[in-house]
């Protein structure tokens, strides 16, 4: 059975490639898990792509990747500024875990972005990049779970 890696989006990532493309890009969700299943198919792992604007939706998501995935790879959108239930979820795995954000959150206009309260939470974040933060979250989860 292929290994699992988790590529979890919150709060308003439905609209990636729709609305302020200046910011986000013209990408959709859908070319995000596309690229990343380009990224992860060959090398022998399968991509579960998923979004939620709910954040008990989004501890579910976490709690069922906690079974058995390979790695999560999540842009938690706003959650990530003060979703604690979110991190209490996010320690319970013991998994590789990858915070990811299309933009450079310490960069942007209003302060209160910068900080983000998952990052004690999981293992490395990418900020900044655009949608390639994804799958260079997932490169690193197939190098760490291949043994490369
Ligand atoms: O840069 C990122 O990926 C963010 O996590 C996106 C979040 C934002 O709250 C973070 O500060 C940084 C969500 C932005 C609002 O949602 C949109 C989604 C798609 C297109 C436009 C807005």
């Amino acid at each position: 059975m292929a290994k699992k890696i988790h590529i979890l989006n919150g709060p308003n990532l439905g609209l990636l490639g729709v609305r302020e493309p200046h910011l986000y890009g013209s990408a959709t969700l859908a070319d995000v898990e596309r690229e990343c299943r380009e990224i992860a198919k060959p090398a022998g792992f399968e991509v579960i792509c998923r979004q939620t604007d709910a954040e008990h939706e989004m501890i579910h998501f976490i709690h069922e990747a906690r079974i058995g995935a390979a790695g999560i790879v999540i842009n938690p959108a706003a959650f990530c500024y003060a979703g604690y239930p979110v991190l209490d979820a996010l320690k319970m795995c013991d998994c590789p875990i990858i915070e990811v954000h299309i933009t450079n959150i310490h960069r942007r206009e209003a302060e209160w972005r910068a900080k983000s309260i998952l990052t004690q939470g999981v293992t490395g974040m990418i900020s900044g990049l655009g949608i390639d933060v994804y799958g260079l979250g997932v490169r690193h989860i197939i190098r760490v779970r291949s043994g490369q």
